[in-house]
């Protein structure tokens, strides 16, 4: 099995390369649309994880997929999350001034600005999956379009949004805490697996596996969400943290105490890891991702 060091020099190198494909793909513009570009500039390149991206690249090697269309895949994948981003940190979401150790969008720019800017990112996101230069099979190209839209369309993210932002009607109701995190988190984590193993071809079983694999891993980095929320370093995260419990919102850790929702997260990871077992050796970067998530602080 990989190291600490190992996978984290391999996270790094993924990001890397998706930033360096998001700046081809989001070019520096003259003009009027000049200042929408730099917006989604700034929101897009400006540092995050990239789990998204790590996770369709990884699984996408697993089966030899060519790296230039994995990487337009993941960026794609990355400009969702980014518009999500966003558009939850707006003063009629979340209302936040910091994501990822910087001001965010509106505060960077201004309020229509970042509108601007989710929207443009969600929409390049599907421009660069219809080309042929993501995929040569068309069919791959339109499950990939499906994949990511129903995972981050009503009855995915968005849909997920929706009931966080309704989050007092769900109560103390762990399963409805449960399925508003599935969507407006896990799904689109789970996307980035299957559009992997959709340009993998990776077969019904296998897509089946790496599925249960990905279900695993969104809720365990919810959970750790949560955790950090509660326990993390403000610096560290990037983000303000503390707003679930001033916001007095339903969370795992609200509902299942600190040491349950830990004790969930290692079950959680055990969990995933065991999804992979048919993979064997290849889906050693999948399976060290695990305890990255498990134990991150940011
Ligand atoms: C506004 C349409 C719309 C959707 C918003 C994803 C989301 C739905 C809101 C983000 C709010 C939030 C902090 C959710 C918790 C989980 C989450 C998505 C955290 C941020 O993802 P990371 O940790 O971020 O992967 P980085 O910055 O590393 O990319």
């Amino acid at each position: 099995m990989p190291g600490g060091a190992t996978i984290t020099k391999r996270l790094e190198e993924a990001a890397d390369r998706v930033t360096v494909a998001l700046d081809t793909l989001i070019p520096r513009v003259q003009g009027p649309e000049g200042r929408l570009m730099s917006a989604m500039r700034y929101a897009a390149l400006g540092g995050g994880k990239r789990l998204r991206p790590f996770l369709l690249i990884e699984t996408g090697r697993m089966f030899d997929v060519e790296e230039r269309c994995l990487l337009r895949a993941a960026a794609a994948i990355e400009c969702i999350h980014t518009y999500s981003l966003i558009h939850d940190d707006l003063p009629c979401m979340d209302d936040d001034d910091m994501r990822r150790g910087r001001p965010t969008t509106h505060i960077a720019f201004d309020e229509a600005t970042a509108v601007l800017a989710g929207d443009g990112l969600q929409t390049l996101a599907f421009e660069v999956l219809c080309d042929p230069e993501t995929h040569a099979d068309p069919a791959i190209r339109i499950a990939l379009v499906e994949q990511l839209a129903r995972a981050s369309g009503p009855r995915g993210m968005v849909g997920g949004q929706m009931m966080d932002m309704t989050a007092d009607e769900l109560g103390d109701d762990l399963a409805a805490v449960t399925r508003m995190q599935r969507l407006k988190t896990g799904v689109l984590i789970q996307a980035a697996v299957s559009m992997g193993a959709t340009m993998g071809r990776a077969g019904d079983h296998g897509a089946h596996m790496l599925n249960t694999y990905a279900h695993d891993l969104g809720l365990l980095f919810q959970i750790t969400d949560d955790l950090i929320d509660v326990e993390g370093d403000q610096e560290l995260a990037g983000k303000t943290l503390r707003k679930d419990q001033t916001q007095n919102k339903a969370t795992f850790v609200s509902l299942l105490g600190a040491d349950q929702a830990r004790a969930r997260v290692s079950h959680l990871a055990e969990q995933a890891k065991g999804h992979l077992g048919m993979f064997g050796e290849r889906a050693r970067w999948l399976s060290a991702l695990v305890d990255v998530v498990a134990n991150r602080e940011a």
